[in-house]
């Protein structure tokens, strides 16, 4: 076929192949959602419905893209995660940010009524996500990505619920509540909340303090603290030099086993090796053994 003359205009894309071999975060957060918080009455410190929106949301773009490991959210934003082997879109940074945007967007926005029944979606307040993606090249990089963002959950959430309860239940103005908070450290927000409101901060819901995590369940695995056999090792960390090179028949065979398992929602710890070691598909790549039959 005769090219136009307006062909050449293609040579001014650029590529944004990923750096292959590398683990892939692609990250999306909620567009002014201090706006859209307050436009449909979010309560505070943590609106449950809101953040089961963000979960179901996630948990379709899993199921959509059998090729991401694990996703992590907190409060407006979600980490979803490929495999150093992953082949999705050549890698392209814009294909993979963009599909994973407007997927979770458009689920976000199809589920919203389930959540928030009495407050319809009006426009313009209308949600949207911005997304980037960043490449970490060891695990240990990835688990200290997932272990960031955890611990930032754990800091805010103790923040926040310290915070609201001063000013809702407290009856101190924001500035107040504000200027008492600085320069406190944990171990004074926790007796703050015990003290004036009787709240033990332990008993709060997992949910607020750990966040999300969303994955494929297979049958777990016992724990080297458990297994007497193994030897301790470093993190699993692959050794080999070459990308490993998986044939796209072998692949299309990965993707279907994906879809088989069940993507489950847990707020757990995922800054200790046990979550880890428990299911090492994650880290892997390799889909686990299904659940037996019952
Ligand atoms: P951005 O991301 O730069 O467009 O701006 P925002 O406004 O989205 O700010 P960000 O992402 O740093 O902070 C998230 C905001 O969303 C924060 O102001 C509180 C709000 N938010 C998220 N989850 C909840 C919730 O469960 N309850 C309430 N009341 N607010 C929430
Ligand atoms: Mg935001
Ligand atoms: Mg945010």
């Amino acid at each position: 076929m005769a090219n136009s003359k307006y062909e050449y205009v293609r040579t001014f894309e650029q590529s944004d192949i990923l750096l292959p071999n590398t683990w892939i975060v692609v990250r999306i957060d909620g567009r002014g959602f201090h706006k859209l918080s307050d436009r449909y009455a979010f309560e505070k410190p943590n609106d449950r419905r809101a953040l089961d929106l963000m979960n179901v949301a996630a948990v379709e773009v899993l199921k959509d893209l059998p090729d991401l490991a694990i996703a992590y959210g907190v409060s407006d934003e979600y980490s979803f995660i490929f495999h150093p082997s992953c082949e999705l879109f050549e890698r392209r940074s814009a294909k993979l940010v963009t599909t994973i945007v407007s997927t979770f967007t458009a689920h976000y926005v199809y589920q919203w009524s389930n959540y928030f029944p009495d407050t319809p979606l009006q426009s313009p307040y209308l949600p949207s996500f911005d997304g980037r993606a960043v490449v970490y090249p060891t695990t240990r990089n990835l688990r200290d990505y997932m272990s960031w963002r955890q611990v930032d959950c754990h800091i805010n959430n103790l923040y926040n619920t310290t915070f609201w309860n001063m000013v809702l239940k407290g009856g101190m103005s924001n500035t107040d509540a504000e200027r008492e908070l600085q320069g406190t450290v944990s171990s004074d927000k926790n007796e703050i909340l015990f003290k004036r409101f009787g709240i033990n901060y332990n008993n709060e819901e997992n949910i607020y303090k750990k966040g999300s995590v969303v994955f494929r369940q297979y049958q777990l695995e016992e724990t080297k603290a458990e297994s007497v056999s193994k030897t301790s090792q470093d993190l699993g960390e692959e050794e080999t030099a070459a990308p490993e090179n998986v044939s796209k028949s072998q692949q299309e065979k990965i993707r279907k086993l994906r879809r088989k398992a069940q993507v489950v929602v847990e707020h757990v710890d995922i800054t200790k090796d046990d979550f880890w070691e428990q299911r090492p598909w994650i880290l892997s790549g390799k889909p686990g053994k299904l659940p037996a039959e019952v």
